[in-house]
């Protein structure tokens, strides 16, 4: 039975209605880490990796939720929507963005569940978050703008889930195009599409299947020392309103004014925005020696200048040097374990899944999982009776 089969099999089992189906997938970031809260620049896709959610309004003013892959059920009412513990968080975060800004609910059931891997950094809760929006705007006809649907989600994160993320991953999940990257203004939110199309090469991800727990303190900590930059710079340059304004001279002019680790995490961002207009040309160029350059030497900086690495992405990373067959390799996403991202020759694509699983194996004891993405659209209505 497909996975949507069987998210509507179980609704059907669990709550007796025939619900509406939703589809939201995850996403990969090709360049462009940690600009999006400094309202920079990112390059991400939607990808071919799903959560699957089956909506159908009950008679109450109750909603239950069931998570196929955890196998619980949750419940919250509409009108005592608070963090809670754990995904529901994820659900009642977005019911309650949508009731904050004057939509209606009534109770509802969802089942969820999916294939986008939890914990490896592709984005299933922004995706999980999407879903829930699309889902409830959709069964109570709510017409939601998909933009305001993606704010939703941001905002959900921050207040149910305690992350202070950016807008990156719900953008990608929400406004996904097949064969495509996004290039996202994350100040104005313009944005353009990118073919991903690179002939003879292709995206690969491998799991490095850790997952550290200091990934959401950490988080929240750089934004704060991302700010505490843009207040020392201001002294200086009193039109800067983010890290976005300034470029990698006007930081090195004022270097002795900030704290290392502060000027560290600032000329990260600064280069980072920088590499990812760059790629954009590499991409429609098709130079792939300047577009894995660029993926390097985003990890050099988010390992060394952002420290949000890990030995184990360190090592993924470092073992693809030598190898032929892969242009470029870098952490994705937020760091401290998920995926690594890998420009690799579509031909030896086994051969270098074999070998870096088997060195990873051997250096920590851990089987990598590896995973071929394809770009695809975002966030939709899947079925509807
Ligand atoms: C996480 C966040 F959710 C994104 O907003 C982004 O900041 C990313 O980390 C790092 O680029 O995925």
């Amino acid at each position: 039975m497909s996975l949507p089969q069987l998210i509507r099999e179980t609704f059907l089992e669990k709550y007796g209605a025939e619900p509406l189906l939703i589809r939201s997938p995850g996403r990969i970031n090709l360049i462009g880490e940690h600009t999006d809260y400094n309202e920079g620049y990112v390059l991400p896709a939607a990808i071919d990796k799903y959560i699957y959610l089956a909506f159908a309004r009950n008679s109450g003013e109750s909603c239950r939720v069931y998570s196929r892959d955890f196998e619980q059920e949750q419940t919250f009412m509409l009108r005592d929507m608070r963090p809670g513990t754990g995904w529901i968080n994820f659900v009642m975060g977005v019911a309650a963005q949508l009731a904050k800004a004057g939509y209606v609910l009534d109770g509802f059931d969802c089942v969820f569940g999916g294939d986008i891997p939890i914990g490896a950094g592709l984005s299933s809760s922004a995706a999980l978050e999407n879903g829930v929006g699309m889902g409830l705007s959709t069964l109570f006809e709510l017409n939601v703008d998909r933009l305001d649907l993606v704010k939703y989600s941001q905002q959900a994160e921050h207040e149910f889930a305690g992350v202070k993320c950016g807008i990156m991953d719900m953008f990608a999940s929400m406004m996904g195009k097949e064969q495509q990257a996004i290039r996202l203004d994350c100040r104005s939110l313009d944005y353009a599409y990118f073919p991903v199309d690179l002939g003879d090469h292709q995206w690969l991800l491998c799991d490095s299947r850790v997952s550290h727990s200091l990934a959401d303190s950490a988080y929240n900590e750089r934004r704060e020392e991302c700010r505490q930059g843009v207040t020392l710079l201001q002294a200086h340059y009193p039109q800067v309103s983010s890290l976005r304004d300034v470029n990698y001279a006007q930081l090195s002019l004022v270097k002795d004014q900030l704290p290392d680790t502060v000027f560290q995490r600032c000329s990260f961002v600064i280069q980072e925005n920088e590499r990812v207009i760059q790629s954009c040309e590499a991409l429609e160029r098709k130079d792939l020696d300047r577009l894995g350059a660029y993926l390097y030497r985003s990890h050099e900086g988010l390992s060394r200048d952002y420290e949000v690495s890990c030995p184990e992405l360190d090592f993924l990373v470092e073992f693809t040097r030598e190898l032929p067959e892969v242009m470029g390799s870098r952490m994705m996403g937020g760091g401290f374990g998920g995926c690594t991202l890998n420009l690799v020759k579509k031909s030896a694509r086994q051969a270098f899944i074999d070998k870096i699983s088997t060195a990873y194996d051997k250096r920590f004891g851990i089987h990598l999982k590896a995973y071929e993405v394809n770009a695809v659209d975002g966030t939709e209505l899947y079925f509807q009776q």
